[in-house]
């Protein structure tokens, strides 16, 4: 092989290499996406929520998954009040396992002073001007007044989770068997409240 000819296969091998690599990182990504997207809705360990003030207008406040908002999924009230339809924030999680949820409110406003004993345990954190404050209760401990826009309410399981305003709020819990369990807001945020698709939706356990 002559020295140009070298260079030449040397150079194509180069491109060629960086062509494929490049492909390999965007397949990588693009599997890396597709696998958080579908822990998200289903068989997930963690399981993020987001409260949104106002999620499609007319002071609907709303528990909207993370997907939809990327998405721009806008529900339309929910007619089924009953049970688990096509409501936009039902969650899909397996029975026996510790799920951790992540509930992020976007929403500043603060509707309720609530004085109550801590169902679940669960940590608060708040983004302030000197970092973020981490404030961790235990079951059963109390809390006076604490002001809050929202709750994370699980009626069949006892659980009743204040979420105050501008808070990411962290707990676990394990479903036991599977089933369906409707998810709710206790305070009193809104004429979304109540509203499958919007302050409720259900959690599917399956086995
Ligand atoms: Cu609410």
């Amino acid at each position: 092989m002559n020295p140009s000819r070298e260079n030449t296969t040397i150079a194509i091998l180069v491109i060629a290499g960086i062509v494929l690599s490049g492909l390999f990182g965007f397949y990588i990504t693009t599997i890396a996406k597709a696998a958080t997207t579908s822990g998200q809705s289903s068989q997930a360990a963690v399981v993020n929520l987001d409260i949104v003030p106002d999620y499609g207008g007319a002071t609907y406040d709303g528990f909207v998954l993370p997907t939809n908002i990327e998405n721009g999924v806008v529900p339309t009230p929910a007619t089924n009040t009953t049970g688990p339809g096509p409501n936009d924030n039902n969650i899909t999680v397996s029975a026996g396992t510790a799920i951790k949820f992540v509930v992020t409110s976007w929403d500043n406003a603060i509707n309720q002073n609530l004085t109550a004993q801590a169902s679940t345990p669960f940590t608060a954190y708040n983004d302030t001007a000197s970092g973020q404050v981490a404030s961790a209760y235990s079951q059963g401990q109390s809390f006076v007044a604490m002001g809050i826009g929202h709750t994370f309410s699980i009626p069949q399981m006892g659980v009743n989770i204040p979420i105050p305003p501008t808070t990411a709020v962290v707990f676990t819990l394990t479903f036991a068997k599977p089933g369906v369990y409707m998810y709710t807001c206790d305070s009193p945020c809104g004429p979304g409240m109540g509203l499958v698709g919007y302050m409720e939706g259900y959690i599917i356990v399956t086995s």
